[in-house]
């Protein structure tokens, strides 16, 4: 039996939780079993009454994290990012942890892992750090809670502009949008993130807490016609059931650029 090294380091120390991706051979791809142990450490952090959570990568990283893992997107004619993918599962772990959880940000974001970062209350990144958002790179039919998430932290033309080009998108310009709270050198980041958490841990946590969820419930707090979802759903299976979809999976795999044809 194989032994599978774990994908992330997670430590607690003075009611501050730390969670560091740390596959960097398959650059922090969002898998089933990196998403597992987020969510175990997660649980931990809460039973232990963590007041905030760092999620981070190892220092100095180039690629914080690929985004969702590419090998575990199912062929066509599934919706690949249903209610138990694991990206969908990270992002709902994250929204209802009963503290906040700063992003500390270096290297280079993709795909889910932008989304990911996005869900976070708080996040803090290096000017170099970027954030590319890339269903359209992959012919991947973005979901609807998916898609709340960029609209809730961006203009609709500055997410428009992430998911349409997929081109990464620097810190600095995201600072200076409010999407990112705040840009530190390589060497403060981490003495500012901490700085930031142990602010936080010394107010009060249920107050925090409290607010935390009623500010998920309020951005959540969209009307849609049952048509209307029917509609999208419609929408979205066209796309996973499309040429295009698998020609995204198959050129990843394939390590080349794809050709979209529109069908
Ligand atoms: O060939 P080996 O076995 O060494 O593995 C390679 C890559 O295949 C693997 N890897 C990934 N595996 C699964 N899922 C991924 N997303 C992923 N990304 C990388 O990691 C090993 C090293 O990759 P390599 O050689 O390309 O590293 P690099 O340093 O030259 O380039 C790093 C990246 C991140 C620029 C490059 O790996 C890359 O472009 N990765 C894909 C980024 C991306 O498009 N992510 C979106 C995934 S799909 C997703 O998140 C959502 C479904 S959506 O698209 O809708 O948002």
């Amino acid at each position: 039996m194989p032994i599978i090294e774990p994908r992330i380091i997670s430590r607690i120390a003075d009611a501050v939780g730390t969670i560091t991706l740390n596959h960097e051979a398959k650059r922090n791809a969002l898998s089933e079993t990196l998403v597992g142990e987020v969510v175990d450490a997660l649980a931990e952090f809460q039973r232990r009454d963590v007041r905030c959570a760092i999620l981070r990568a190892a220092p100095g990283v180039k690629v914080w994290s690929a985004g969702h893992d590419v090998s575990e997107l199912p062929e066509g004619g599934k919706d690949p990012l249903g209610w138990r993918d694991p990206l969908r599962q990270l992002i709902r772990e994250l929204e209802n942890f009963p503290a906040p959880v700063i992003a500390l940000i270096e290297g280079s974001v993709w795909g889910g892992a932008c989304e990911t970062v996005l869900a976070c209350d708080l996040i803090v990144a290096t000017p170099d750090a970027t954030f590319a958002a890339t269903p359209a790179r992959h012919s991947v039919p973005y979901n609807v809670s998916g898609l709340l998430t960029f609209l809730n932290a961006a203009h609709i033309h500055i997410a428009k502009e992430m998911l349409f080009t997929a081109q990464p998108i620097p810190a600095s310009r995201l600072e200076r949008m409010g999407i990112v709270n705040h840009v530190c050198s390589a060497g403060e980041i981490e003495a500012f993130s901490y700085g930031l958490a142990r602010t936080i841990t010394q107010n009060a946590p249920l107050s925090i807490s409290v607010m935390k969820e009623q500010l998920r419930i309020l951005a959540g707090a969209h009307t849609m016609s049952p048509q209307d979802f029917e509609r999208i759903q419609g929408l979205r299976r066209v796309v996973y059931n499309s040429s295009d979809y698998n020609e995204g999976i198959s050129a990843f795999k394939a390590k080349r650029k794809p050709v979209f044809r529109g069908h």
